[in-house]
């Protein structure tokens, strides 16, 4: 009812971080681009196989001098994964705690995301993938964001040798986006989903060009060949940026949905990490996710503030300068300079910068058990960042499932109407 989304509010009101004015609103006004690297963990910046970089494109941009690149980020997906994402980073909701709260509510539910938010200042918003519309049902929850365009399979030229798992693969699905981003009147906001590094890694011999891993876990050790071939794509499309002048006009996003490689493989990830074995905590740790920021005139580094996908829209309202004071959302600024760093996972383990709890165990930041060592004050601390964990899951679900967005809308935000939009070929 309205008075549980008045109580949430307050909740969120009490614990909102307070934007950094010496980032606020430096991107106001910018064209904005979310690149979406499918199944891409952090672990692959500056990962080398036979003394050759994965991704040399990608690990140029995360030690760009404009680019703010996060160290401590972490995905936060559960069943629904890239649906999950997608969810978090556009509306600063968790996913459901089983299923897909995209497939399930996104069609009915009141949404106040940021393409709707944007294109109510004056954006125009596009998503683009290479993939069937439906899937995930994109092709309804993107009206309810408030995405004008949804760029999808149908709009792209496909023929044999095109495609590969999923959809198109992504040089032949950036190298023709190319042509519908240009046409977008700016500013814009325009999101590209990759696909190609999705398991089971395969590939076309001709794009394979670097080496497999050696694990001996064969869903494991093309990973590295996908992920090589996402970086060449990105760093294609960098220079189809750079060469249309869209470069220097576009905060350029760039982010991991989740993990390519699941913790069923432990024997495989030790030896990728050059480890015996791989605990509880160091399975937490592989789940961070690159998290970076690009745009010219922007003070760049490696920030180390623990954030995860949830954090995202708050941080990018900030930069765009718009008010998110009054707005529900369960993330806070990852620039801020006095943010809570719990990073809440799905199932409600969390990790921060001094303690982690993962199933019953607690964590310090070496990874040291310590479950049974704390102090008084250490275990009210933890038990304290355990509730705020629950808390903010249930909130999350509270808000999805009773849609309770539709009992409130800060006074500067206009109802989506999904009318608007229509994303059909012939509609282009
Ligand atoms: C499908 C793609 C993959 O279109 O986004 O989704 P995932 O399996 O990663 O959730
Ligand atoms: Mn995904």
């Amino acid at each position: 009812s309205s008075k549980d989304i008045t109580k949430i509010l307050a909740y969120i009101k009490k614990h909102r971080s307070v934007a950094n004015m010496s980032y606020y609103g430096k991107a106001k006004g910018k064209n904005v681009i979310i690149f979406h690297l499918e199944s891409f963990q952090q672990f692959l910046i500056n990962y080398k196989v036979n003394g050759k970089e994965v991704t040399p494109n990608i690990n140029k941009f995360y030690s760009n001098k404009n680019t703010i690149s996060f160290d401590n980020f972490f995905n936060q997906v559960g069943q629904g994964k890239t649906s999950d994402a997608e969810t978090m980073l556009e509306n600063s909701l968790f996913g459901l705690p089983s299923g897909s709260a995209m497939t399930t509510y996104g069609t009915t539910n009141t949404f106040e995301a940021l393409p709707a938010i944007l294109n109510q200042r004056g954006y125009s918003t596009a998503a683009f993938h290479g993939d069937v519309g439906s899937f995930w049902n994109r092709d309804n929850t993107y009206k309810s964001w408030g995405y004008q365009y949804f760029f999808s399979e149908n709009y792209y030229k496909v023929k044999s040798g095109y495609s590969v798992g999923y959809g198109l693969k992504d040089k032949i699905f950036l190298k023709q986006s190319v042509k519908y981003l240009q046409q977008l009147p700016q500013p814009f906001y325009a999101k590209l989903i990759t696909l190609t590094n999705h398991y089971p890694y395969e590939l076309d011999k001709k794009n394979q060009t670097i080496a497999k891993t050696k694990t001996g876990d064969s869903t494991v050790d093309g990973y590295v060949q996908t992920a090589h071939y996402l970086d060449q794509a990105f760093g294609e499309f960098i220079s189809y940026l750079k060469k249309s002048g869209l470069y220097n006009k576009t905060m350029i996003v760039v982010y991991g949905d989740h993990y390519g490689i699941s913790n069923n493989h432990k024997k495989a990830i030790a030896q990728l990490l050059g480890k015996k074995s791989v605990s509880s905590y160091d399975l937490a740790m592989f789940q961070k996710v690159p998290f970076m920021i690009h745009m010219k005139g922007l003070q760049g580094g490696i920030n180390h503030t623990y954030g995860g996908e949830i954090d995202v829209m708050p941080t990018l309202m900030d930069l765009l300068g718009i008010k998110n004071t009054d707005t529900v959302q369960l993330g806070n600024d990852l620039l801020s300079t006095k943010r809570n760093q719990t990073v809440v996972f799905r199932d409600g383990d969390f990790v921060s910068p001094k303690y982690s709890k993962i199933g019953s165990t607690i964590y310090d930041n070496n990874g040291k058990v310590v479950t049974n060592k704390l102090t008084k004050k250490q275990k009210a601390s933890v038990n304290k960042q355990e509730a705020r964990a629950d808390k903010t899951l249930s909130m999350s679900d509270e808000i999805i499932t009773g849609d309770l967005l539709r009992f409130y809308k800060p006074s500067w935000f206009k109802k989506v109407n999904k009318s608007d939009y229509s994303y059909k070929v012939s509609d282009a």
